[in-house]
Parts: C-alpha cells; structure tokens; sequence
C-alpha cells in the first residue's frame, strides 16, 4: 500500500527549523516491518517556495478563517481554498497515495490537514489518519466527526501505523481510535519506552530543503533525550503524565554518532522540553560523548536551576553550543501564581547566563507577556528583565500567553482566575492555537487579546532593535552572504545562528 506521513503548512507559514522527528520514527519503524513509508513535509516545502520577501506562491493563510474552512469541509464551496489544497496535492505529489497519515504539530496546521484529508478521500479514496503531539495533548475526538477522517492515533504511532498497513488493526490496536467506534473508558495514549524507538530517518530532500531555509546552510536533526518535566509551570502542559524518562545513554551516543554519519548533518536538537532536567544525567551523556568522541554540536530547550560553572564547562566540552531557555516573566508576583519554580534567584540567573556566554554556549531566552492577570507593571519587570539579560543572548523571542489544552490553566481555569469560552466539537477555531477564556474580574476575551498581541509586538520590536541587530551585525561579519540572505529572504527562524 503507498503510504505517506504528511506535515501540513501552518496558516502563519511558521515551519520547524528542522524536520519532524515523530514521521521519522515512524518511517524507521514501519521499515523494520517490511513497509515503506514517504514523509512529505508540506511545511517545509510551502516554506521553501515562499522564501523570497517579493514572491509567495502559497496562501496557507486561507486556513485561517474558521467559517471558510468549515465551508469548505461541510460542502467543498470555497473557491481560494479548493485552488490551495490541489496546489498542495500538486507540491507534495501526493495523488497515489492509498493511505495518508496527517502529523500534527501546530493547531494551526489542523484546517489546512483537514482540507487535504478531504480532497485526498474524494479523489483518490485515499485512507486518512490522524496523529501527532497536538492530538496527544488536546480533545481528539472532533476529528472523527468528518467523514473523510478515518482513523485518529493518540500518543506514539508505531504500533498502530504497522497496524493499518498489515490490515490487522482493531479495538484492540493501542492508540488508534477509528471512525463509529469511541475511545473506551480505560483508553489512553500510548506511550512506548525510549529505549524502543528505532533511529530516525530523515526524507534526504526535506534535510536538503531546511538546509537551504537555515541562516548558515546549517542542517540539524531532532533526537529524543528526554521525556517529561519535573517542574510543573501552569501554562505548559509538559508536566509529567507518563512519568519522568530518559534515553539510555549508551543508546544516545551511538545513535548520534550514526545520525551524523549517515545523514550528514551538522548539529543534533535534543527534543523535549527540557534537556537540563536532571544534571546527573546530562553529565552522564557529556562524559559518553567526551570518551566516545563523538563531535557534533548539540543543544536544545533546558533550565538553569542547579546549573553551575564545572558542570557549563563541561556540557561545552562535550558539544553544547546552545540552549533556549524559558525564562517567561520578570514579575516574581507572575512566577508566583503560575508557579513557575524553575527561575535562580535574578542574581544567580544573571551569573548563569554570564557563564554559559563564557564557555561558548550561547543562548536563546524565551518570555512569555500576557499571562493571566498581568499588570502593566508585571510587564515592565519583563522588559526590565530582557534588558538586563541582553548583552549575554544570542536570542530571545517574546510568545504572547496561550491558554494551551492540558496545561494546569486550562484543566483548572479557576484557580487562575480564567474563565474558558465554551466551544463545542463543532466549532473548532482552526486559525488559532490557545483556547479563548475572560479573566474573572478583569479582560473580556477581545481586550485580552489585543493586549497579549500588543505586549508580545513591543517586547518583540524592542528585541529585534538590541539583540536582533547586534545579531545580524555579527552575521554579516562573519559572512557578507549571510546578510544578503536576510535582506532578500523572509525572516526565518533558524537555530543554526547560534552555532
Ligand atoms: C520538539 C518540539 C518542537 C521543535 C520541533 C519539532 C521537530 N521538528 O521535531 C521546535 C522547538 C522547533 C518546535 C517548534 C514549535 N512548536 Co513544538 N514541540 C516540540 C515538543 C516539545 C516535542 C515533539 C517531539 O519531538 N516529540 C518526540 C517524538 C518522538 O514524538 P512525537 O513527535 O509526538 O511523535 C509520535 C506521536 O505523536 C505519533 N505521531 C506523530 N505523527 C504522527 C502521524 C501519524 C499518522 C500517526 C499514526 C502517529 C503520529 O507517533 C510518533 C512516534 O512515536 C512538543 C511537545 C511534546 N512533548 O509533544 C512541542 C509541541 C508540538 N510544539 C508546540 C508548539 C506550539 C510549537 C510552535 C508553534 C511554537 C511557536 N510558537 O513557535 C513551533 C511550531 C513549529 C511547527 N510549525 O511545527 C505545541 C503544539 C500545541 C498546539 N496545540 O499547537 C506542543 C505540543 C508543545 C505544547 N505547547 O504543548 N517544537
Ligand atoms: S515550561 Fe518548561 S520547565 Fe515549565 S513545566 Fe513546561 S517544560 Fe517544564
């Protein structure tokens, strides 16, 4: 049966730095069962296509309006985006396919992955299903209200993929939930040993095309480390479910070790959203790289509680070259009532950061502005905080507050002071990522909005005129071509600039 994993454009044209390390698993798997699987990256590919600032050839944001997409599903009669989903078929050749698996990484991507999974079902009797982290983490089964959408897979995707392409699947088949037949009370998502998961394997053409995306030419590739947080920020929805895990170091080394052999890429993204959990265990893996020597630079999203000057020398020793950090908000008041425990005190934050610049690994701070109830004032400790910080960053990005599914905000709005507007299955926001909520004696939904986009702009526009110059002033230094591409090409969000 001729398979294909598809990763659909997101409305805003936001694509990974990098290729998806879920489809690249499952495509190393289904192998290892006598299948073979295509991944077509639509992301990347509409990305790549719309590069230039002066030429666009894809509108993925077409997707945006829920009421057209939901035209379009309910009776196909949107013209503009009818025209978009059969230039996408055209781009990602995906008109043999007998069975397309949708991976979802972005709410944002679900209208333009629903759209195709329809054109796809009606032209060619295409079997579609649906799986990846966004369905993991949020209701699931909505999807299954469309009649094109045959099968929903929650958490890890290998046993059920193999499933569908052997023809054995069933009620029994863990994960998958098909069309008529509802998730049973004791169902959960799966969630396989690290210790399991074969080696990724990247379509060649994808790593090609990310390459090209990249700042410096630079290719990396995602690698899971870790699963699981121990802190448990009441935004994310991170904390842990299935416990805490760790891939067994030896299995890291060796694995890295062939990545970089075999796919010729230039740095690793340990995945998961915090690397730096346990330090014993991150100087377990620098001390494996150092005796196996394996070079090859790696980073990835961490935090810095517990981290000191022995242990920053020695993840720089080993290949660290970078690590984005979460440091979210400047208010203690903020950090307090989203308990957010993960932040040094600012005296040793400051010496952390000094010292992570110091040794070469360089650094990527991440804000969050808008968070429930904050005050002009919570803002400006913000702001007061980027500035403080700035000289040692490489980066920084300002998110505006999502009130994100499975988050402890959105599992218990109450305690927050929010209060969620109700959507029903029928009227999934496919343009958005967070759900709508009013603040409990403060902002309506509307004002809410518009001060978390307001906030999230000036921080942003106040990043872009400090860190992000000084930025491009060392990249075209370095490399006059560099700058050219930046003038040239629209802005890209690119890990390579740290390395
Ligand atoms: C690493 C990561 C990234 C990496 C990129 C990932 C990559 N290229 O590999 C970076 C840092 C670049 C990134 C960027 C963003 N991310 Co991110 N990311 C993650 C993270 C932490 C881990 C994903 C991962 O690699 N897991 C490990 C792999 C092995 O597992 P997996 O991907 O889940 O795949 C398995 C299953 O899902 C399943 N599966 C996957 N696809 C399919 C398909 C089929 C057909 C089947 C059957 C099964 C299946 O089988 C796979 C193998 O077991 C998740 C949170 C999480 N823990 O899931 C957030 C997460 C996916 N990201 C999220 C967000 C919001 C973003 C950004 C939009 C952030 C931003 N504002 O810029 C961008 C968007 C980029 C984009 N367009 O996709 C959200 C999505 C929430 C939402 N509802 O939209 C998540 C869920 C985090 C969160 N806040 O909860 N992200
Ligand atoms: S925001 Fe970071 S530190 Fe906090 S729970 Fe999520 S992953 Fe963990």
């Amino acid at each position: 049966m001729r398979t294909a994993i598809v990763i659909g454009p997101t409305t805003d044209d936001v694509c990974s730095p990098f290729p998806f390390l879920g489809p690249a698993i499952l495509k190393a798997f289904a192998r290892s069962r006598g299948h073979s699987v295509e991944i077509v990256d639509l992301g990347v590919r509409v990305r790549h296509a719309n590069r230039w600032r002066w030429r666009r050839p894809f509108r993925p944001e077409v997707f945006s309006s829920g009421s057209a997409v939901r035209r379009y599903l309910d009776s196909g009669d949107d013209s503009r985006i009818a025209a978009e989903v059969d230039a996408l078929i055209d781009l990602g050749a995906l008109d043999d396919f007998e069975l397309v698996g949708f991976s979802l990484y972005d709410s944002n991507a679900i209208g333009a992955a629903l759209c195709l999974a329809k054109r796809l079902k009606q032209r060619q009797g295409a079997t579609t299903v649906f799986g990846g982290p966004v369905i993991r983490r949020g209701d699931f089964e909505y999807l299954l209200h469309f009649d094109f959408v045959d099968h929903v897979v929650v958490g890890d995707g290998e046993e059920a993929l193999v499933a569908l392409l052997d023809g054995s699947h069933g009620a029994a088949t863990p994960g998958l939930v098909s069309r008529g037949r509802r998730a049973n009370a004791g169902w959960r998502a799966v969630d396989l040993p690290l210790s399991s998961k074969p080696l990724p394997e990247f379509e060649a053409s994808d790593l090609w095309a990310y390459r090209r995306l990249a700042i410096k030419n630079r290719a990396f590739a995602p690698y899971l480390l870790t699963r699981g947080c121990r802190y448990k920020c009441a935004f994310c929805p991170e904390y842990p479910k299935v416990g805490f895990e760790y891939t067994p170091i030896a299995k890291v080394v060796g694995d890295v070790r062939e990545l970089v052999a075999r796919s010729g890429i230039d740095a690793i993204y340990f995945t998961e959203a915090n690397i730096t959990n346990d330090l014993e265990r991150v100087r377990e893996l620098c001390d494996e790289l150092l005796a196996k020597e394996v070079r090859v630079p790696w980073g990835g999203l961490g935090t810095l509680a517990g981290l000191d000057r022995a242990t920053i020398r020695l993840m720089a020793d080993a290949g660290c070259r970078y690590l984005l950090i979460g440091v979210e908000s400047g208010s203690e008041a903020m950090l307090e009532a989203l308990n957010v425990t993960k932040i040094p005190s600012p005296r040793e934050l400051r010496a952390i950061f000094a010292q992570l610049h110091e040794c070469g690994i360089r650094t990527s701070a991440q804000f969050i502005v808008g968070l429930p109830h904050e005050t002009e004032r919570d803002y400006q400790a913000t702001v007061a905080l980027f500035r403080e910080l700035s000289p040692h960053l490489t980066r920084a990005i300002a998110f505006g507050f999502e009130l994100v599914e499975g988050s402890p905000c959105a599992l218990r709005p109450e305690k927050f002071g929010l209060r969620p507007t109700p959507t029903g299955a029928g009227d999934y926001r496919f343009g958005h990522r967070g759900l709508p909520f009013d603040e409990e004696g403060g902002l309506t939904w509307e004002r809410k909005r518009r001060s978390v986009i307001g906030r999230e702009k000036r921080l942003n526009r106040l990043i872009d005129r400090t860190v992000g110059r000084r930025l491009m002033l060392r990249l075209c230094r370095e490399d006059l071509r560099v700058g050219l591409k930046l003038l040239t090409r629209r802005p890209y969000f690119s890990y390579d600039v740290h390395l």
